[in-house]
């Protein structure tokens, strides 16, 4: 008899998660980092990487190729040459959305987000529609040169000040996305396709309203491999900044023609 009922019970359907790594010249660092994806226990989820390659000279991209003929759970997108960070983030959501993904997480290759951290995000999801693995809530850390921890702490002051951004850390690029706010936001309208995609984005979520929480994380610097920020990265940041702001004080917070509000 109780066997019957455990037959016919509804389960709750699998939630697809998959991971967005952007790659230029991180070969060294996918090789280890890729299997670790793939054995964490992240509970009913199903978890798939999808890595974004920009025809990296050190052969980044037919690396992942060759990861990806023998593990049907990567995916491997290639584009004609480095096209920026942000471009390659919106890449590699909209083939994880194609593919029926219900929620995207993004990462950086070279462990300063280490896998460890996914499982906790992908619990905080349950309540969030966006996770974000946060350095700058208690528990959080940056393990990073002192120019860069200070680069990071003021980006992270401006953007809150000038936006009015909650988060504590809002240029982080560990994130998980539910599906739903992915959709909600005119991916081709995002103007920066650098490091400050993660700005902007940050502050298409807030206006939309949705649920975003923080996870403490350990941000430890690289072990492989070297860092392809530039310095124009600052300039783009304030850049980003004042014409969000200009928008903002204008009243126009959200797009004009291509905005889905929450429904819910
Ligand atoms: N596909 C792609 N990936 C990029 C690009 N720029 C940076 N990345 C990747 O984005 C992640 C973060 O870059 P990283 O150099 O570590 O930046 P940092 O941590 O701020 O020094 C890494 O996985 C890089 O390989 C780009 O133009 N295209
Ligand atoms: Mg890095």
């Amino acid at each position: 008899m109780q066997s019957d009922v455990q037959a016919t019970a509804v389960r709750p359907p699998t939630t697809r998660v998959t991971v967005v790594v952007p790659t230029y010249n991180e070969r060294e660092n996918i090789e280890r980092l890729v299997p670790q994806l793939l054995a964490l226990n992240i509970g009913a989820a199903h978890l798939a990487v999808c890595i974004v390659d920009d025809h990296s000279p050190d052969g980044t991209g037919e690396f992942a190729d060759q990861l990806a003929s023998i593990e049907p759970r990567v995916e491997v997108v290639h584009r004609s040459g480095k096209l920026g960070l942000g471009t390659a983030y919106i890449a590699g959501m909209r083939h994880a959305l194609s593919y029926g993904a219900d929620a995207v997480l993004t990462m950086d290759a070279d462990f300063s987000h280490h896998p460890r951290y996914i499982p906790a995000m992908v619990t905080a999801l349950s309540s969030a529609d966006l996770v974000i693995g946060s350095r700058y809530v208690p528990g959080g850390q940056v393990l990073y040169p002192i120019h860069r921890r200070l680069l990071s702490r003021g980006a992270n002051a401006f953007a809150r000040l000038t936006l009015g951004l909650r988060p504590n850390d809002c240029t982080a690029g560990f994130r998980l996305y539910r599906s739903r706010v992915l959709n909600s936001v005119p991916l081709e309208q995002i103007f920066s396709n650098g490091y400050s995609f993660l700005i902007e984005m940050l502050f298409e979520v807030q206006c939309r309203g949705w649920q975003v929480s923080e996870v403490p994380i350990v941000f430890e610097d690289r072990r492989y491999g070297e860092s392809k920020i530039s310095k124009n990265e600052i300039t783009k940041a304030i850049y980003t900044c004042i014409r969000l702001l200009a928008r903002r004080l204008a009243g126009r917070t959200l797009h004009a023609n291509t905005d889905i509000l929450r429904s819910e």
